[in-house]
C-alpha cells in the first residue's frame, strides 16, 4: 500500500480524497495556489506545498510543479481528482515516468477515449451502441457530405473528434444550413483544440443524460455500479444529478449496464470511469456518448445507494489489489440525490458571485451528506469553478429523497456571496422533475419561457447587501463566544432572515 499520497487538486474533492486517505492511514499531502493559502483542503492535509500563483496554469494545471512536489514530499502516488490534470494522458504517463502511481487509469485508456472518433469506432467494434453517423475521411467540403448527411437525415449535430463535454458542436436542422454549420464547427474546433477532426451524427433531441458508473481492478475484473441520471443541466454545466434514473426499467438498466461493461472492456479500462449514455425517451433507446476517464463530481449518489466507497477503492486497485466484488454483489438500496449548490446568481444570467462567507451552516441530519471545501470566513475567488458544496441525500424512495432534500436546502445557510439554492429549490418542486421528464434542454427551455426565473427577478441586490452586513455582525458575536460554526444555532437571527428569500 501507498505511504503518502500527493492529491492534485483543491477544494471540495481533495478534501474527499484526504478522508478516504485518512480511513486507510495514508498521510496526505495538499497542493495549492497563492489564492489557496488559506483554503480548507490545505488545513486538512498532513503536509501542503505552495506550487505557484492563482491561475490554474500556473499551478493546479503544472505538471512538473506536481511532479516536483509528490518527489519533495516522497509521496508515491498522485490522486488527480476531477477537472484539472485528471484527464490528461500525458500526465498519466509522465507521473508513472517518475516512478510513481496514478490513481486512475492507464494513460493508453485515457488517450483512447479522448478522441471522440476513435472512441466511437472502437465502441461499434465492441458491439455499443453508438448514434447513426460518421466519422473520418472525405470531409473537405459540404459538397462532399451533403450525400452522407441525407442518408442519416436532419437534424444532424456537428461535434469536434477531439472535443467532449458539449465544446465545439453545432446543430443543424436543413440543408441550407450545413455548410455554415460545419465550416462553423471546423473553425471553433481548430481553434479550441488544435485538430479540425469533425463527426456528424443523427441529433437526438430531448433525450435524457443517463450515465453508468463503472468500476475495476488491474487483474481484469470490472462491473458496474448502476446509472446516475444527469439531465438538469444548464450548458453542459450538471445541477442535479440522482440515481436510480427514473426512466430505467431493470431490463433497460441490464442492457445499459452490459454496453458500459463493454465499452470499458473495450479500452482495457481499470479503476473508476463513467459511460455516457443518451437516452431516447420515446423510443427508449440509448447510444453511447462518451467516457470520462476519471472519478466524477456527481459519485457521491452511487456510494450512497450502493455502499462502496469509490475512493477508498480507488486507492486500493491502484496499488494492485484485487477488487473482490462481482457484479452480482451489488444492488441498488433506495434512491440519492445530489444538488450542486453554486455561488451564481440566477437573476443575472448565472453570473460567478465572489466574496468572503460571512455564514456557512450546511445542514445535517439522517441520509444528508454534504461535500464542500468551504467554511465561514473562506474565500470564493473567480479563479476557479464556483461550485461550493454538494448536497447529497439518501432516502428509501425518490419522493421521500426529494422531500429530505427540500428540507436540507432549507437549512442550508449561506451569507457573503449570492448562491442557487432558491434556483435548485424551484427545480424541485417543478411537476416535470417530480415527474422524471427533464431532458438535458429542460433548463433552458424553461428559462426562456421564464417559469423558473421569473421568482428570483424580484428579488432586490440591496437585500443581499443588508443580509451581508447583519451576517458580518453575527460572525463577529460568534467568534467573541467562540461558538462551534458547525452547529446551526436555532436562535440565529438567519433563522428570520431566510423568511426574505422566499
Ligand atoms: C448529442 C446530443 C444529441 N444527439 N449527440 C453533449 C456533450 C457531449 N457529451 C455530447 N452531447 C450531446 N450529444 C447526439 N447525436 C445531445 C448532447 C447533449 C447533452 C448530452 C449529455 C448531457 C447534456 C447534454 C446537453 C446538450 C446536448
Amino acid at each position: 500500500m501507498f505511504k503518502k499520497i500527493l492529491i492534485a487538486n483543491r477544494g471540495e474533492i481533495a478534501i474527499r480524497i484526504m478522508r478516504a486517505c485518512k480511513e486507510l492511514g495514508i498521510p496526505t499531502v495538499a497542493v495549492y495556489s497563492d489564492a489557496d493559502k488559506n483554503a480548507l483542503h490545505v488545513q486538512t492535509a498532513e503536509e501542503a506545498i505552495h506550487i505557484g500563483d492563482s491561475s490554474p496554469k500556473e499551478s493546479y494545471l503544472n505538471m512538473d510543479k506536481i511532479i516536483a512536489a509528490a518527489k519533495q514530499a516522497n509521496a508515491d502516488a498522485i490522486h488527480p481528482g476531477y477537472g484539472f490534470l485528471s484527464e490528461n494522458a500525458s500526465f498519466a504517463a509522465k507521473v508513472a515516468s517518475a516512478k510513481l502511481t496514478f490513481i486512475g487509469p492507464s494513460a493508453d485508456s485515457i488517450r483512447a477515449m479522448g478522441d471522440k472518433a476513435e472512441s466511437k469506432v472502437r465502441m461499434k467494434g465492441a458491439g455499443v451502441p453508438t448514434v447513426p453517423g460518421f466519422e473520418g475521411t472525405g470531409q473537405e467540403t459540404s459538397a462532399e457530405l451533403t450525400p452522407a448527411v441525407q442518408e442519416i437525415g436532419y437534424p444532424i449535430l456537428v461535434k469536434a473528434a477531439a472535443g467532449g463535454g458539449g465544446k465545439g458542436m453545432r446543430v443543424v436542422h436543413a440543408e441550407s444550413e450545413l455548410s455554415e454549420g460545419v465550416e462553423s464547427a471546423r473553425r471553433e474546433a481548430l481553434n479550441a483544440f488544435g485538430d479540425e477532426r469533425l463527426l456528424i451524427e443523427k441529433y437526438v433531441a430531448n433525450a435524457h443524460h443517463v450515465e453508468f458508473q463503472v468500476f475495476g481492478d488491474q487483474h481484469g475484473n470490472l462491473v458496474h455500479l448502476f446509472e446516475r441520471e444527469c439531465s438538469v443541466q444548464r450548458r453542459h454545466q450538471k445541477i442535479i444529478e440522482e440515481t436510480p434514473s427514473p426512466l430505467l426499467t431493470p431490463e433497460l438498466r441490464d442492457q445499459m449496464g452490459n454496453a458500459a461493461v463493454a465499452a470499458a472492456k473495450a479500452v482495457g479500462y481499470y479503476n473508476a470511469g463513467t459511460v455516457e449514455f443518451i437516452l431516447d425517451p420515446d423510443t427508449l433507446k440509448f447510444y453511447f456518448l462518451e467516457m470520462n476517464t476519471r472519478l466524477q463530481v456527481e459519485h457521491p449518489v452511487t456510494e450512497f445507494v450502493t455502499g462502496l466507497d469509490l475512493v477508498h477503492w480507488q486507492i486500493r486497485v491502484a496499488s494492485g489489489e484485487r477488487f473482490p466484488f462481482t457484479q452480482s454483489h451489488f444492488s441498488q438500496r433506495g434512491h440519492a440525490i445530489e444538488c450542486r449548490v453554486y455561488a451564481e446568481d440566477p437573476a443575472d444570467g448565472f453570473l460567478p458571485s465572489t466574496g468572503k462567507l460571512l455564514q456557512f451552516i450546511e445542514p445535517r441530519g439522517p441520509g444528508i451528506r454534504v461535500d464542500s471545501g468551504f467554511a465561514a470566513g473562506s474565500e470564493v475567488t473567480h479563479f476557479y469553478d464556483p461550485l461550493l458544496a454538494k448536497l447529497i441525500v439518501h432516502a428509501e424512495d425518490r419522493p421521500t429523497a426529494i422531500q429530505r432534500m427540500q428540507a436540507a436546502l432549507k437549512e442550508f445557510v449561506v451569507h457573503g456571496v449570492v448562491t442557487n439554492i432558491d434556483f435548485l429549490q424551484a427545480v424541485l418542486l417543478h411537476p416535470d422533475f417530480v415527474n422524471g421528464q427533464v431532458t438535458t434542454r429542460w433548463v433552458e427551455q424553461n428559462l426562456e419561457s421564464d417559469s423558473l426565473l421569473s421568482k428570483f427577478q424580484k428579488q432586490a441586490s440591496g437585500l443581499h447587501i443588508l443580509a451581508a452586513a447583519l451576517a458580518d455582525l453575527t460572525i463577529k458575536n460568534h467568534q467573541s463566544k467562540i461558538v462551534n460554526q458547525n452547529e446551526p444555532d436555532p436562535y440565529s437571527p438567519w433563522k428570520m432572515a431566510s423568511g426574505f428569500r422566499n
